[in-house]
């Protein structure tokens, strides 16, 4: 039987399951890089340079063993722009038995999936993927008849089953999860490593300029392409991490400082979700650090709950509870995203500073995802579906799988508490303690009116008094409702106020 095997440009591995059984010599390995996948959301530059240069390079990995590889570029002439289209294409050129494929990472490309059979009159075989450490049943037979899903009780499962960091059956060092210890602000003069940049290949520059060419109109710069490209370079990127990175990883995991990017963080999203590097492999190269004594319990703890417990968890929601888990908008918010998330021209230092690294990177750490750019539009009430286009667009390791989750859910409470336990709201004090941006801000985190006053710390009263109603009965919520009741109706009207001049402002400026 002969096979055409399809390998989506976030499948780069050798492992993936569509490969499994692959007969060199006989079987088609078909990758297509299509104009529908790179502009269903207008992706950051450095996204579809990233994607491409990888697929390229893993290609050649592949013909390099012996594989036959059917690979179409994109300014290809004849290139249809899609799956299904370049899949009828690649009918017509190899005479095959069958079509396999791993299933996609994004509900869009499944569904698109499910009609392959029918359209393209050949048997689809569509294979799970096996680089999650939890399969969709497993997920759903731990959440079924649980009143609510937390992600700390799914990773003790996830730790169980691993037996990563055990010690019998209890948590090694006699605590599952180390975060009280990950929340210091960073001491002024503490040296951060610095992030490990690859410079672009033959291969990549060429991509670099078909991008520049194609798609100039889309968000973000390509003058600091730093990516690595190859399963090689992801693993040099890995090793950097673990010897530079994860021994502070914890400490300062919600830190933040005015031009320090990277800070702690590993910087393997992008790798991981693509397939470069798998997650295990991750990890067990962070474990290696606590037995060669190079990096402390609590800081690998932190690093593998990120990614056996969020992760997954994250991953298990999504395929839960899709394709109604995006309608939901507890908040009824209904204001369109301000302009300043694409130019960064605002007064609030902090967004200016997270969304210019933003385009300069295709990057921001999770604490300014979550707590800046997040915990903005969770404040102003911003529109999820609007939100979350923009977060599916401009990083480099976004898919709608871990993207949607980690917004809807994480940062706006869009889906009403299915996956966190309250919303991650916050004023201009708790900005002020993580990070140094309010220092040289034209505002002042301190300031309760006049012009300078900081718009987060209105925006969160606001919040609070707006959704009285939906979170006062949220045990979570109690601290902040009892500090709104203890408010003087004067100081309430005051914020109201100040809010609602400030957010009048907001929704002109979209363009
Ligand atoms: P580190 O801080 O070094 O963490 C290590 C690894 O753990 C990451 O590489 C990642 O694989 C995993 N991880 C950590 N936190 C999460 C999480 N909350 N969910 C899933 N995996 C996690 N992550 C994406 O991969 N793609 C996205 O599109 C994405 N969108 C996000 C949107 C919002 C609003 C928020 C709050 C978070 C989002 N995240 C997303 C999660 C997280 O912010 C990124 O994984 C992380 O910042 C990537 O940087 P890093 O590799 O340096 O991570
Ligand atoms: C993100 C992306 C881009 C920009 N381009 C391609 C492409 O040309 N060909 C391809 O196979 N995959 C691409 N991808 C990744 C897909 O969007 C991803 O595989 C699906 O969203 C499924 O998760
Ligand atoms: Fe952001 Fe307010 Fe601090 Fe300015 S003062 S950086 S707006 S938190």
């Amino acid at each position: 039987m002969r096979t055409l095997r399809l390998i989506l440009g976030d499948q780069l591995n050798r492992e993936i399951s569509s490969l499994r059984d692959v007969v060199l010599a006989l079987d088609i390995v078909l990758m297509v890089e299509v104009w529908d996948e790179a502009t269903y959301v207008h992706h950051h530059k450095q996204k579809i340079v990233l994607v491409l240069s990888a697929m390229r390079h893993f290609a050649e990995t592949l013909r390099q063993e012996g594989l036959l590889v059917d690979y179409v570029r994109l300014d290809d002439e004849g290139n249809s722009g899609s799956f299904t289209e370049e899949l009828r294409r690649a009918l017509s050129r190899h005479p095959v038995d069958r079509i396999l494929v791993t299933e996609p990472g994004e509900w869009r490309v499944w569904q698109m999936m499910q009609n392959w059979q029918y359209t393209l009159g050949m048997p689809v075989e569509i294979r799970e993927d096996t680089r999650f450490f939890c399969s969709h049943d497993e997920f759903d037979q731990w959440a079924m008849g649980r009143k609510s899903l937390r992600m700390e009780f799914f990773y003790r499962q996830m730790r169980r089953k691993t037996g990563w960091l055990m010690d019998g059956d209890q948590p090694e060092g006699g605590q599952w999860n180390y975060d009280r210890e990950n929340r210091k602000s960073l001491p002024q003069h503490l040296v951060i490593p610095t992030r490990q940049q690859f410079v672009p290949d033959a291969v990549t520059r060429e991509v670099i300029s078909l991008v520049q060419q194609r798609f100039s109109s889309h968000f973000g710069d390509l003058e600091h392409f730093h990516w690595a490209i190859t399963r090689d370079e992801a693993i040099s990127a890995l090793d950097h991490f673990v010897a530079n990175g994860l021994p502070l990883f914890g400490e300062y995991q919600d830190s933040m400082k005015t031009g320090e990017d990277f800070l702690f963080h590993s910087i393997l999203s992008p790798y991981i979700n693509l397939g470069l590097l798998h997650a295990r492999e991750v990890c067990e190269a962070a474990l290696r650090a606590t037995q060669q004594k190079t990096a402390p319990l609590s800081a690998v703890e932190g690093f593998v709950r990120q990614v056996i417990g969020w992760r997954e968890f994250v991953r298990g929601v999504y395929w839960a509870k899709m394709p109604s888990y995006q309608q939901s908008n507890f908040f009824e918010a209904d204001r369109p995203l301000p302009a300043f998330y694409w130019t960064a021209e605002t007064d609030m230092r902090c967004l200016r500073e997270v969304i210019t690294a933003t385009r300069r990177n295709a990057y921001a750490h999770h604490i300014q995802r979550l707590m800046i750019t997040g915990n903005f539009a969770l404040l102003s009430g911003i529109m999820p579906a609007q939100v979350e286009e923009w977060y599916l667009i401009v990083y480099a390791d976004a898919f709608e799988w871990v993207e949607l989750p980690n917004t809807h859910g994480m940062a706006l409470f869009a889906d009403g508490g299915v996956l966190a336990s309250k919303p991650y709201a916050a004023s201009g004090a708790y900005i002020d303690r993580m990070s140094d941006y309010c220092a040289g801000c034209f505002y002042d985190p301190k300031s309760r009116s006049g012009v300078r006053t900081c718009p987060f710390n209105f925006l969160y009263w606001y919040f609070l008094i707006r959704n009285q109603d939906r979170l006062i009965s949220n045990p979570r919520m109690a601290l902040p409702y009892q500090g709104l009741a203890r408010m003087p109706g004067p100081r309430r009207s005051e914020i109201i106020q100040q809010a609602g001049d400030f957010l009048e402002n907001l929704s002109i400026s979209y363009p």
